[in-house]
């Protein structure tokens, strides 16, 4: 049993039990604003993986065509890192070019000069 006793002159502030209808609605805001977030966390890192990608790394490195003209300016390929590089070596490959440029050259290339994918176009 539940008694109020309001002293005479007091105001009263009723604050209503939220009914059914207000907490579905207040569901529904929670569910749209959890599903924001994730969209929002989703988004981030993925345009943070684009920015960042190969893509972003191609800027400017040289277009070659084939290997034979990308091995008349770099002899051994081009890696896209040093460990890769060492890759090439281990495999009995004279060391391909790794710098920040050939890296370049590297992602520009890659897709149609690194069949294999392992980090070196044009390895000899
Ligand atoms: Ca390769």
């Amino acid at each position: 049993m539940n008694l109020h006793v309001t002293p005479p002159g007091a105001v009263s502030i009723a604050i209503p039990h939220s009914a059914p209808d207000d907490r579905a609605s207040m569901r529904a805001m929670r569910n749209r604003f959890t599903g924001a977030l994730v969209a929002l966390t989703l988004s981030v890192p993925l345009s943070v993986a684009v920015l960042s990608g190969p893509a972003d790394a191609a800027g400017t490195g040289t277009y070659f065509s084939s290997c034979k003209r990308l091995n008349a300016k770099y002899p051994h390929g081009v890696a896209k890192s040093r460990a890769a590089a060492q890759k090439q070596v281990r495999a009995g490959y004279l060391s391909p070019k790794y710098g920040s440029y050939a890296q370049k050259v590297y992602w520009r290339n890659y897709k149609r000069l690194d069949r294999d994918r392992d980090g070196t176009a044009c390895e000899r």
